[in-house]
């Protein structure tokens, strides 16, 4: 089989003149992701040098969202962008040895460029759609590629600033930095082409955001989460599913607080007879889905006072759940003292289904659900 040369591909749509524009989007969907992304990361952190804010309650709903919405609109973008590409891979290399070594750069660059940012949007989506075809840690994995993408998308941005400017000032038409061969007109014009872009990258968007905005949720296919759970809040793992129904419903069921040696047991109908209190708080997934509840329950903070703990201790969150990643969170002291930060024991007035938590689950405000606790046995200072 003979390779294809550079000048094999005709088609004047694979012109720079649309790769720029599409790169704009890109690189625009790229930096959000980024930075909604790493505020992600810090939120799970069990380590937080800077408090984590909890407040606005919507926060990490609105930068989650954000994250999985323009990494979804990102894929339609960067395929596009690619195809109008990749002839440039069957370039003949340089001769000579200066202009060889500058090309081989650039072409470095833009590999790690492109696996980089095809392992995000392919991690990202197989994430958002609950399967983990993979060993390694997605968090971790995800969270360290994004530095090379964005290390190698700033390269990138600066080798082609001189192409880009160009092109970005000029018509889509011009041809001033087209290949010598790509001539001849696609089934599309150049503009046809971007609009059918945009119109596919909104498209992604809504078939996998509808998950966040109940509106579109009878659109969103890829949107794994219904919002038909109970008390309108959908269920990610069931208590079937995470094996803690025996303990969940045993008559022996304690919530244990400690404080060092200070420690006392609780019964669920004692849980009741203390203070109880509602707050409208979403639940927001990692996944990119969310979903506001009324829950009802104790304080947090009033039940840390049983123990005596000061102020501003962090403490950790301990399920029933015999394994898995979620078993234990922290709960950082500004979120232990909030007062909105309740053990819930119902969801809209109902009493806590087994699958969304009961006997008792952690919800505080602005958090990422991984971290919002279900089937809570233990909640202990932090040592
Ligand atoms: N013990 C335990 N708590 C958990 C989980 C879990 O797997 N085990 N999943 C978390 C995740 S990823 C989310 S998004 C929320 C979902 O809460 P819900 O099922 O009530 O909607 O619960 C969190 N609490
Ligand atoms: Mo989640």
């Amino acid at each position: 089989m003979k390779l294809p040369a550079e000048s094999d591909f005709t088609s004047r749509l694979r012109s720079a003149a649309v790769t720029a524009r599409v790169g704009l989007w890109l690189g625009m969907c790229f930096l959000i992701c980024f930075v909604t992304g790493l505020i992600s990361h810090y939120a799970q952190n069990a380590d937080h040098p800077l408090p984590f804010p909890a407040s606005p309650v919507w926060g990490y709903r609105v930068t989650q969202g954000l994250h999985v919405s323009t990494g979804s609109a990102a894929v339609p973008l960067l395929l596009v962008k690619l195809w109008t590409v990749y002839p440039r891979l069957f370039r003949r290399p340089e001769r000579r040895l200066r202009p060889l070594l500058l090309d081989a750069l650039e072409r470095g660059s833009i590999l790690v460029l492109v696996a980089a940012a095809v392992f995000q949007l392919a991690t990202g989506l197989a994430n958002a759609a609950q399967w983990y075809p993979w060993t390694f840690s997605f968090r971790s994995a995800h969270y360290a590629v994004s530095w090379l993408a964005v290390g190698a998308l700033l390269v990138h941005v600066a080798v082609k600033l001189p192409v880009i400017r160009d092109v970005l000032g000029v018509d889509v038409e011009a041809t001033d930095h087209d290949r010598p061969s790509a001539t001849e007109p696609g089934a599309l014009t150049r503009r046809g082409l971007l609009r059918a872009t945009w119109v596919g990258s909104i498209g992604a968007v809504v078939v996998t955001a509808g998950s966040t905005v109940p509106l579109l949720r009878r659109v969103s296919v890829l949107g794994v989460r219904s919002g038909s759970g109970p008390g309108g809040v959908p269920i990610n793992k069931s208590a079937a599913a995470a094996r803690v129904v025996a303990a969940a419903t045993h008559p022996d069921y304690r919530l244990v607080l400690v404080n060092g040696r200070r420690t006392k047991a609780i019964t669920r109908a004692d849980l009741l007879t203390l203070p109880q209190h509602v707050e409208e708080l979403p639940i927001a997934c990692v996944e990119g889905w969310s979903a506001s509840g009324r829950w009802g329950g104790v304080r947090v903070r009033d039940l840390l006072d049983l123990v005596g703990v000061p102020a501003g201790t962090d403490v950790l969150v301990t399920s029933l759940q015999g394994t898995g990643p979620y078993r234990t969170t922290v709960l950082h002291g500004n979120f232990a003292d909030d007062p909105r930060t309740l053990l819930a024991l119902s969801l809209d007035g109902e009493p806590l289904s087994l699958d969304h938590g009961f006997p008792a689950r952690v919800v505080a405000p602005d958090r990422p659900g991984v971290l919002q606790t279900k089937w809570v046995s233990r909640i202990e200072v932090r040592t």
